[in-house]
């Protein structure tokens, strides 16, 4: 089930042409060891000298790394996969697919020990004949007096060989055949024919339309257009509703009758809240004064905020601070 946490089983990355590049596209194959056939079960150094020596017969899985792993990047795709240093016989497998024949360099992202040994090798077989082989963990990647070389004792480091491989499928072998002097741990592959490349920790290549960033226009006027056609403010102002840049809607009395009996060119906005006022408040409190006055004070009054709530075509009238209008889900205005 542990398996269900890594991304992908192989991360194969091809570029495809664009418009903007005359040159060949590069090609990366970019691949997660711990993924291949022949992995199994789980390697950890860091339980003590025990583990990291034990030797299983098989590559296991390695990770999630902790601090050491961490402090470098983390490993590719969150895993990669171990052996012990007294290990003498494991090996793993995938078959690839070459595009096309030709020179190609096969980058290894591993970890490399101070100045002690972690032999393993890079494997390409076609048609069961290895047509490339190189052992690596003989030699350091990594300068021995690197910041994590000296802090951990070993850090990751990219190695690489290269070789012709004719197009079509091949088999990556990743071989242990001799003890080592500290644990093997392999994190990442990446054949490509790009050999402007240099891997960086654990970052995969740019997608080729990264490249696409370093354009620049030849004429900041075609980029830009032409905006001597526009005016200001034209496209931008809304449209009037009812003469107003804004109006809120609000239900009102739906009384036809009512309604029939009204001198519309006189009737104002607070004679239509007075009669839908159906819990005569404004009526029991304003004998006194005119509708439209009654109405003005209302809303003008500095005790409260007064708040109307409408519902099925009417407005109750409610006294209450500021701070309450929120809880109430009604339509409202002040
Ligand atoms: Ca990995």
């Amino acid at each position: 089930m542990r398996r269900l946490f890594f991304f992908t089983l192989a991360a194969a990355v091809f570029l495809a042409g664009n418009a903007f590049c005359a040159e060949k596209t590069p090609f990366y194959l970019w691949l997660e060891p711990e993924w291949f056939d022949g992995v199994s079960g789980n390697f950890a150094y860091w339980p003590g000298p025990e583990s990291a020596k034990k030797a299983l017969v098989h590559w296991a899985v390695a990770g999630p790394g902790i601090s050491a792993e961490w402090s470098q990047g983390g490993e590719s795709e969150w895993n990669s996969m171990g052996a012990g240093a007294d290990e003498t016989n494991a090996e793993c497998r995938k078959t690839i697919n070459i595009p096309g024949s030709g020179r190609y360099r096969i980058w290894v992202r591993y970890v490399d020990h101070r100045k002690l040994t972690e032999p393993f090798s890079i494997i390409i077989e076609k048609n069961n004949k290895k047509i490339i082989e190189r052992e690596f963990g003989i030699d350091d990647v990594v300068p021995v007096n690197d910041e994590y070389q000296l802090y951990w004792g070993f850090s990751f480091g990219w190695g690489f060989v290269e070789g012709e491989i004719p197009e079509g499928q091949a088999i990556l072998k990743i071989v242990i055949n001799k003890p080592a002097q500290a644990w093997r741990q392999i994190d990442v592959v990446c054949i490509t024919d790009d050999f402007n490349w240099n891997p960086s920790g654990r970052k995969k290549p740019d997608f080729a339309y990264f490249s696409a960033f370093t354009l620049r226009p030849t004429s900041t006027i075609q980029i830009r257009g032409n905006a001597k056609s526009l005016v200001v403010g034209s496209i931008w102002k809304r449209p009037a509703l009812a003469g107003r840049d804004f109006s809120m809607w609000t239900g009102i009395s739906t009384d036809k009758n009512w309604w029939s009996k009204q001198d519309i060119s006189n009737l104002s906005i607070y004679d239509v809240f007075l009669k839908i006022d159906v819990e005569g408040t404004l009526r029991l409190n304003s004998r006194k004064n005119s509708a439209a006055e009654r109405i003005y004070q209302l809303f003008h009054g500095k005790a409260f905020c007064r708040v109307f709530i409408l519902e099925k075509h009417q407005i109750y009238q409610k006294k209450v601070h500021s701070g309450n209008i929120l809880r109430r889900q009604k339509l409202h205005f002040t």
